[in-house]
This record gives C-alpha cells, structure tokens and sequence, in this order.
C-alpha cells in the first residue's frame, strides 16, 4: 500500500509539472503537453489504495473526475494512462479522453468527469456477476459532492433490493470545488445515509491508511460472499485546488493547512517504522515507485500524437450497427429479476 500511494502522489507531482509547462505566466488551459483540466488527487491515496488491496483484476472499478489514485491502486496500466493524459495515439483511449476518461478493460476500470455517473455501471457490473454467478464485486468511487444526485441514490437502491456485490465508497474531501460540505448536507456522516437503504454503513478517516483497509476488507469480503453491498465514506483531504490553476480564493488558509499537516503517507511510514521496517527497505519502496513513473512519463511523452483524421473514430457509434436480429430481448429471456 505504501508504494502504491507513494507512486500516487509521486505520479500526480510530476504530472501537475508537466501540466504547467506552456501555460503561464497568463494561465493558458489549453497550451503545454497536456492540455485541458487537470484534478489532482494528493490527499486522497490512502482511498484508492486501501480499497483496492482488495481487489482482482475482474472485479470492476468506477472513478470520478479525481481518478489517479484509484486507478493505479487498481492496476491500470501506468504507461498507456499517462499516453492518455498526454493526448497520444497509444493512451487508453487513443488520446481522446483524457485525464477524467481512463478506460482500461484488462482491469475493468473506468472514469467519468460527470459526477456520480459510476455507481450505475458498478452496479450493473454486481448484476452480471450475480447473474453469471461469479463471485467478483464492483465498486464505485464517487465525490461527497455527488452524495445527493439521483444517479447515486438510485443505484444504493437497487444494490441493495437486488442485494448486488458492490460497495460504494465516497471520498470525503469537505469540498466540492468551492461548496463546503456543511452546505449541501446537514448529515456530516454520510455513512449514516446507508441506514436508509438497509445496508452496512462506515465512516473512516484516511488519515490511517489502515484504517481504511480493514473497513475496505470488510466491505469488499461482504460483497464477495454474496451479502450484499456496503457504503463507505472515507475522509481525505484535498490537498491541492479544485483543478490546476484553481485560485482558492473561497477556502480559508487553515483549512488548506489542516490538509497539509494530516498526510496519510507519511503517518502510514512512520508505522511502517514502528513495525520495525528499516529505511532501507522504505528507501527501495519510494525509488521504486518513482522509477515506475519516470519510466511511465517518459515513455508517453514520447509517443507519437493521434492523427487529426482519426479525430471522430471511435467517437460517434451508429445506434444501428450494435444491434442484431438474433440478439434476445429480456423480454425473450424473461430476466428473472
Ligand atoms: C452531473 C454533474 N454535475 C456537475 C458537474 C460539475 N462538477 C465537476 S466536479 C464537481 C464537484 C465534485 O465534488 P466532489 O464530488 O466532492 O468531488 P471532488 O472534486 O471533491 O473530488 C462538480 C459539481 C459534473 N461534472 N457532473
Ligand atoms: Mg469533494
């Protein structure tokens, strides 16, 4: 986990320097090697990670916006997202989606920018396996910005009726981009929200990325025996702006202190030496881990970019060509559920 999260936050420093390149002094989204939107994920390591330890690569994941912890927690392919983040032709995507649109199959992986928009996926990724009679979960990770769109209701609903694998967890940074949390909720435990749904609710704080893993364990192990599904609201700390070149004008100056103080990778170091691992092992961890990404970076930054032809392949499906005469319909199957 250690290494996992240090790849993390190491990956998300190199990145936010590449990202700058080119567009200052006058902040310019659209100029350097990675242009648009860029939302960091320092603070929030221990999440991804914690959760993910106890994942398979066909067990799916859903991301938000925020999603590079998660992702490399959960094994995507660390060359092909950055190509990807990098707009180039071999990214996850060819280049097209961008930092919030990792899509990667061989670990059922993927994002969205529109928040809350995981939680149906997963939970039609908990259907098929319930259906297939698999025992792989899904989880969706969503923003405590999202707790109120329907999208997230709905399906914390429908897992639990269908009783479905899957486990959401909402990371709790106290913001969504300038709205403080006490403004959309008077409900500052989220986890209670399961109490309304029927399902086992926790509350744990990221600080102790441990913490996390176990709840996740516990989470994650009820979904896989066929107990059904679970809420767990992980408190992170958001670290950096809403996006790169966010001002914070609106968040108070203790606030963004407090987040800098409560760092989970190194509380989570110092119990790797109060276990008695010796810094030379610690060392190797961290080097490591910022090998992967140096060799990551470089790799993509040198891909080729993708050609302007090929900008609408891919895109555009044509409704059409999807659908065939000897697809059944549920209704021919009858669904059972
Ligand atoms: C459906 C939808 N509405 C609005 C937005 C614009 N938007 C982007 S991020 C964000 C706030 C997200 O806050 P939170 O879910 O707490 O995630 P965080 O950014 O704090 O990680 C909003 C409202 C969006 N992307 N999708
Ligand atoms: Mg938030």
């Amino acid at each position: 986990m250690y290494e996992n999260m240090v790849t993390a936050r190491h990956y998300e420093e190199r990145l936010q320097e590449e990202y700058l390149e080119g567009k200052q002094p006058a902040f310019d989204i659209s100029a350097g090697p990675i242009p648009g939107e860029l939302h960091l994920a320092a603070g929030h390591e221990a999440s991804g990670a914690g959760v993910c330890q106890h994942l398979r690569d066909d067990d799916t994941v859903t991301a938000p916006h925020r999603p590079h912890h998660i992702a490399i927690a959960k094994g995507v392919d660390l060359k092909r997202m950055t190509a990807e983040i990098f707009g180039r032709e071999t990214g996850l995507s060819k280049g097209k989606g961008g930092h919030m649109h990792l899509f990667d199959p061989e670990v059922n992986f993927a994002c969205s920018g529109i928040i809350a928009e995981g939680c149906p996926p997963a939970v039609g990724a908990g259907l098929a396996a319930k259906k297939r009679n698999t025992d792989s979960v899904a989880v969706a990770f969503l923003g405590e910005g999202a707790i109120d769109q329907g999208a997230f209701l709905e399906s914390l609903n429908m897992a639990s009726v269908q009783n479905l694998p899957v486990v959401f967890v909402v990371e709790d940074n106290d913001w969504a981009i300038s709205m403080p949390k006490h403004r959309i909720t008077d409900v500052a435990n989220g986890a209670r929200r399961a109490d309304g749904f029927d399902m086992p609710g926790e509350r744990v704080d990221a600080d102790d990325a441990v913490a996390v893993y176990e709840a996740a364990r516990a989470a994650v192990g009820r979904a896989r025996d066929r107990n059904g599904p679970s809420l767990l609201e992980v408190q992170v700390h958001r670290r950096m702006g809403h996006f790169m070149g966010d001002p914070e004008g609106y968040r108070p100056d203790e606030d963004k202190a407090a987040a800098e103080r409560r760092d989970s990778i190194e509380r989570l170091e110092a119990d790797l030496r109060g276990h008695d691992v010796d810094d030379e092992t610690i060392d190797d961890l961290r080097d490591r881990a910022h090998e992967r990404v140096e060799e990551a970076i470089e790799w993509a930054k040198d891909q080729p970019e993708p050609e302007p032809a090929d900008a609408y392949e891919d895109v555009f499906v044509n409704p059409a060509s999807g659908v065939t005469d000897s697809e059944p319909s549920v209704a021919e199957t009858g669904g059972d559920d």
